[in-house]
């Protein structure tokens, strides 16, 4: 079986750098935060900004700043979160794509966010989908919920397929609101993959919180792809917070090898997610 393409989402939009001190927030953390992910095996980072009161901003100039950075400090590939904080306006969450990355997430459907609501229209979806293709950047599907798949297949049926023509998708699982993140649901997901979607249709999954782990050993065991990082998980183990997102990367990469999958090269994650040169 392949190797594992493991995606670091170093910061999110949700935790508070006063809450959570080893988040990293200023462009300088989080590009030495990248290189060292990607030292250990990670091979796509999945960015939020901060501004500089720390908070998370969709500013187009700090985007591309960012890109900029990681592209002259890493090999990664860049991969901009277009969902941004539950608050951002449509717009803004379309303007992303003006950074330029070499992939941005599109997630797939509205979902209930803990006490907030994750809000994704149809008419929103398929526009930004769209914009993705004209702009040659790959999409990542977020999926929240099973449902989320069904509407894929939908607008690929509809709007047809992604740049580069690669379908890959990441399950989100253990969201408050969204599906659990149990070995059964991750398995009932991968099937409805092999269902519903392109036969090469590749997948990833992350796990929120105590999720981690039963998501991450069942999606190595199932042929899938890995997403950790403090965007998800701030607890390492029971009583213990996480250190670092290099500390989770180093867990991802270790049980990858011993599941036979090791960490896969960026060359090669670069080819099989399509990304354009
Ligand atoms: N922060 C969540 C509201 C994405 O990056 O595209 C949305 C999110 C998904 O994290
Ligand atoms: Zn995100």
């Amino acid at each position: 079986m392949a190797g594992t393409l493991i995606t670091v989402a170093p910061t999110g939009a949700e935790s508070k750098k006063s809450e959570v001190p080893a988040l990293p927030v200023t462009l300088a953390e989080l590009v030495s935060t990248a290189k060292e992910c990607e030292a250990l095996g990670a091979s796509v980072v999945h960015v939020h900004i901060r501004g500089a009161d720390a908070e998370p901003t969709l500013d187009l100039g700090r985007l591309k700043d960012t890109v900029a950075a990681l592209r002259a400090e890493t090999n990664l590939i860049v991969q901009l979160s277009s969902g941004g904080a539950v608050t951002d306006p449509e717009s803004d969450r379309l303007r992303v794509l003006e950074a330029e990355p070499d992939m941005a997430s599109c997630t797939m459907g509205t979902v209930n966010f803990g006490d907030d609501v994750f809000a994704n229209r149809w008419e929103f979806i398929v526009e930004l989908h769209t914009r993705l293709r004209d702009a040659k950047i790959v999409p990542e599907y977020e999926i929240f919920d099973l449902g989320h798949l069904a509407s894929l297949a939908r607008l690929l049926d509809k709007h047809g397929l992604p740049f580069g023509g690669h379908v890959h998708v990441d399950f989100v699982m253990g969201v408050p609101g969204g599906m659990s993140g149990s070995a059964q649901t991750l398995v009932a997901a991968a099937n409805e993959v092999r269902t519903l979607l392109p036969a090469d249709t590749t997948f990833a999954a992350t796990g929120i919180g105590r999720t981690t782990l039963p998501v991450l050993l069942t999606s190595l065991a199932a042929g899938g792809h890995l997403r950790v990082g403090m965007e998800d998980t701030l607890t390492y183990a029971r009583r213990q917070p996480v250190e670092s997102n290099m500390q989770l990367v180093a867990r991802a990469a270790g049980l990858a090898r011993l599941a036979q999958r090791p960490p896969m090269p960026v060359a090669e994650a670069r080819a099989l997610l399509h990304i354009r040169d």
